[in-house]
């Protein structure tokens, strides 16, 4: 860490690449400029892919090395790579081993902001955790409160208008952990289940990456119903918070630890051997779905002690949700449609259609799935889908669609739910699927894209997906 702090100090004169012209690092360009850097900004796509960034990019002064060879001759002093490439490629290994500095925007965040940090992680939810942590933060006396990270937010070119007062709730993802180790004040891990196995070397690599978080935080807040979680919580070298939607989770505890549960429907925090201290109740909760008791579960307890109850039930009743997430559209001939293009996982899509089915259990829903191929098993989504009795079709487009039809059909539960009138459609393109969503769901039905996959095999990104799904149902 000790060569990448202060850094931002000693810029003057020294040579950076940005590796990757994307969210993370386009607005870095005219900061490090701005501090005397020498800035080229290093990227796969070629020129003409990157549009009008790479017009940006030159008229900020930065030099540009684009296509296949992007990485060669990479000799600058400080390497800042986007978090979607992996840190121990030969060529940053090679330049590391010569002297550069190899390091990311939210490290160089993380070891730069004089604010206090709250950090969460994990599988699903995190999007949601965060920002309805950034909403209690707003509440507690004394500076402003920041929102960034993975959810699509850079902060390090902001820091300097940080001080210590001022509170930042971040969004981290294993990618961007694999490298950091910077001290935060608190951090959520919400829930450790297989994702991104195409980018990682595997579950281990993937669950250190999550616990790296851990490293130097002055408390945990930590699933007690997921198994990998609970394990990290045991043998934490600091206070951990347990939440749990099923149990209230005692014996876990150690001195210091306290738990965070459900009890005859509110949400009530205690210490080991304390008092329940109550917070909201889950009627207050405007968002559907026990998944997002959790999720406030979570942020409650990173909030910490000075949160008043009464201001996070203000939060719990107004929030309206995170765009992409479990998003409302519109209604059109008695359809109700759903935008949760942000679900990139099973796990993801389980939470959402069963959210849907808890709170409307008269509405049969349609589901589109599909997208990119991240080497996920699908068979958590075929057992999501199937034993869910509200799920009336999924409709298949996207990479994946040939995988997801297997794992649907070779289930166990396949041949009930077919016999019953099940529909598994093959939607063809994304276009298309939305039009064949739309044209097999009944008045009073409901139709969500929950993909269960990453968008890139068709999209830049999960909310330009999301966007031409609502553009698509919009214009219905
Ligand atoms: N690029 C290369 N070589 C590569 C990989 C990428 O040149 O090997 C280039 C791409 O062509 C692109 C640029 O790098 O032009 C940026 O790509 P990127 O997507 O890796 O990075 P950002 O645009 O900066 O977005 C990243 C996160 N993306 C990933 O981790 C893949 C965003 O999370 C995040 O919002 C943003 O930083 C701000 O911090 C997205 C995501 O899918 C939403 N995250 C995963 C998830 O949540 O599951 C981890």
């Amino acid at each position: 860490m000790d060569n990448k702090n202060r850094l931002a100090e000693r810029l003057d004169g020294m040579t950076v690449a940005l590796i990757g012209a994307g969210v993370s690092n386009m607005p870095l360009i005219p900061f490090l400029i701005g501090r005397g850097a020498r800035v080229t900004v290093r990227d796969g796509k070629t020129e003409e892919k990157l549009g009008e960034k790479a017009g940006t990019i030159k008229s900020c002064g930065a030099a540009l090395i684009t296509g296949e060879r992007y990485l060669d001759g990479l000799d600058e002093d400080v390497i800042i790579r986007s978090p979607g490439i992996r840190p121990d490629i030969p060529e940053f290994t090679g330049a590391v081993s010569r002297g550069a500095i190899l390091t990311s925007e939210m490290e160089l965040f993380l070891t730069h902001t004089e604010c206090r940090v709250f950090a969460v992680t994990g599988s699903d939810g995190k999007s949601t955790t965060t920002t309805v942590l950034s909403k209690l933060l707003e509440t507690l006396p004394g500076g402003k409160t920041y929102l960034g990270g993975n959810i699509g937010r850079p902060l390090f070119h902001l820091y300097p208008e940080m001080g210590p007062e001022d509170k930042a709730a971040v969004e981290l993802s294993s990618f961007q952990l694999m490298t950091a180790d910077a001290p935060v004040e608190a951090a959520v891990i919400t829930n450790v289940t297989p994702n991104h196995l195409n980018w990682h070397t595997g579950m281990d690599e993937y669950i250190e990456a999550k616990k790296r978080i851990l490293l130097h935080v002055g408390r945990a807040v930590l699933n007690f119903d997921c198994p990998v979680t609970r394990e990290i919580g045991e043998s934490a070298g600091c206070p951990v918070t347990f939440f749990s939607r099923t149990t209230v989770p005692d014996t876990a505890l150690r001195d210091g630890d306290s738990a965070i549960y459900l009890k005859n429907g509110e949400i009530v925090k205690r210490s080991r051997g304390g008092e329940e201290r109550k917070f909201i109740s889950r009627s207050d909760i405007l968002l559907p779905g026990m998944h997002n008791v959790e999720n406030y579960m979570a942020a409650i307890a990173a909030a910490g002690e000075e949160l008043d109850p009464e201001a996070a039930r203000r939060v719990a009743q107004t929030f309206p949700g995170v765009e992409h997430r479990l998003e409302f559209v519109r209604e059109y001939r008695g359809v109700r449609y759903y935008n949760g293009s942000i679900d990139s996982s099973p796990t993801r899509t389980a939470a959402a259609l069963s959210a849907l089915s808890d709170t409307m259990p008269e509405r049969m829903i349609t589901v589109i799935c599909g997208g990119y191929d991240k080497n996920i098993p699908f068979e958590p989504l075929a057992e999501a889908v199937l034993s869910n009795e509200t799920v009336r079709a999924v409709v298949l487009t996207g990479a994946t669609a040939e995988k997801i039809r297997t794992a649907i059909t070779s289930s166990p539960l396949w041949e009930r739910r077919r016999d019953g009138g099940f529909l598994l459609l093959d939607g063809g393109d994304f276009d298309d699927a939305v039009g064949r969503a739309a044209s097999v769901a009944g008045d009073g039905e409901t139709v969500i894209l929950s993909p269960a996959c990453a968008s890139f095999d068709r999209f830049e990104n999960f909310e330009e997906r999301g966007r031409r799904f609502k553009e698509l149902v919009r214009a219905m």
